[in-house]
């Protein structure tokens, strides 16, 4: 069939909307009409030409929701008119690291998914000329219409609004997994968010669901902090406005009784390494924990004494926030849905297919917190 889709042709170019030909699923696959997508950092990141491991041309997009089209021989979990959220992290619950309970990074289709093809080595994808267009992340949620492995698709309620639930496919389940699946915060616990930008207030979202008591945000830009309070943050600290942020955090978590100081757990959210560092740093000597979300440069490398791990810090890492999508999404699609968690102040910018290359202007002027691409 002939689908429309923004195809990233070369690295550094705006993405081209076209036409292209979609083959229709093999056995274990799944077809599904994108109903919208986010635009993620990760889709910045690789159209830039940042990221050494981008392939050209392809189709990126990796936060949408849809609904079951089609299936291919030997599909049992979803069928038409299933509602959907896609999997960038797959979920096949067979693999050594599915079956370890110990990890979400399942490893069934790592390797193609990477090389930007289907598990059987060969796209779906290709232009009205037949030359082949690769798939990204798994995904690739700038078509219309996409393939992908039946293990790489959430099946999720079908009274969810699929121009909300699209963003549950990366940034709010990588906010909030990593606060409840990966540092497991608990009740009455002093956090500290560093970057409040799509993952930083789902972490402070999360952190407000865990029940945590000081929820300190920190930003270099102060228009993020009504947002941020809307979501939880108690305590603001712009690092430009004061003279050592570990310090001041550090301070700001002492009591009477412990004149230690330090947060019990740290968020990551900016990507920068520096910035890494002070969120180890300002955690509680003996069991502070810090957790890096954000995505570094290509190449760059995290630095800190030997001493403070010694000392009883903790450096983690997550991706998709641990989250073991079928099973967790839509859960997380039922908070939204119960109004435990909320996602419609986040999307600022709504935008058709036609203007997709505007939501890049955006990210790239910091004007957005997430844009969706509504089909
Ligand atoms: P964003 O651009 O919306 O937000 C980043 C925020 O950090 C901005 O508000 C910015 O002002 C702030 N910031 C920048 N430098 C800072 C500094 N030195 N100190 C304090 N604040 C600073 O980005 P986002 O959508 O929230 O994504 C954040 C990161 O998370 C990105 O690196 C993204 O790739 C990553 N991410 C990781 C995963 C994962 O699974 N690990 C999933 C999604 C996104
Ligand atoms: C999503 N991310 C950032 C913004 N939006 C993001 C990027 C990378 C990962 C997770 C989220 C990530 C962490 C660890 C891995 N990836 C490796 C997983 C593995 O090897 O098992 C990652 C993932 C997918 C892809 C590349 C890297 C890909 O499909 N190309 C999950
Ligand atoms: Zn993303």
């Amino acid at each position: 069939m002939r689908t429309r889709a923004a195809v990233a042709v070369q690295a550094g170019k705006p993405l081209e909307i076209m036409e292209v030909n979609l083959e229709g699923p093999r056995a274990g696959e799944v077809m599904v009409e994108i109903k919208a997508t986010g635009i993620c950092h990760t889709d910045e990141f690789t159209l830039s030409g940042a990221d050494p491991e981008g392939l050209f041309p392809a189709i990126l997009g990796h936060e949408g929701a849809g609904v079951v089209v089609e299936v291919g021989a030997g599909v049992t979990s979803v069928k038409p008119g299933d509602h959907v959220i896609p999997l960038y992290t797959p979920e096949c619950r067979a693999c050594p690291s599915c079956l370890s309970q110990k990890t979400n990074l399942c490893t069934a289709i790592r390797s193609t998914q990477g090389q930007g093809v289907m598990p059987d080595g060969t796209s779906r994808f290709t232009t009205l000329d037949g030359d082949p267009i690769l798939h990204y992340m798994g995904c690739s949620t700038f078509s219309n219409y996409t393939v992908l492995p039946e293990i790489a698709v959430a099946k999720v309620r079908e009274d969810a609004p699929f121009d909300k639930i699209c963003y549950i496919g990366c940034g709010v389940t990588t906010g909030i997994g990593a606060v409840i699946n990966t540092a497991k915060v608990e009740i009455g616990a002093k956090a500290v968010v560093f970057g409040l930008g799509g993952i930083g207030l789902n972490v402070l979202q999360g952190l407000r669901l865990a029940g945590a008591d000081m929820i300190i945000g920190v930003d270099l830009n102060n228009d993020k902090k009504p947002m941020a309070e809307h979501f939880g943050m108690t305590h603001f600290i712009n690092p430009k406005e004061c003279e050592n942020v570990v310090q001041e955090i550090v301070n700001l978590t002492k009591t009477p009784f412990d004149q230690i100081g330090g947060a019990d757990y740290s968020f990551d959210c900016t990507g920068n390494v520096k910035v890494m560092r002070d969120a180890l740093e300002c955690t509680h000597r003996g069991w502070g924990q810090s957790i890096i979300i954000g995505v570094a440069p290509s190449g760059a490398v995290i630095e800190t004494r030997p001493f403070q791990l010694v000392t009883g810090r903790v450096w983690k890492g997550t991706a998709f926030g641990g989250a073991r999508g079928r099973t967790d999404v839509p859960k997380i699609v039922d908070w939204y849905m119960d109004g435990k968690i909320e996602i419609d102040p986040m999307i600022t910018h709504t935008l058709s297919l036609d203007e997709i290359n505007k939501g890049f202007d955006l990210m790239h002027a910091g004007e957005s917190i997430r844009s969706v691409v509504l089909y």
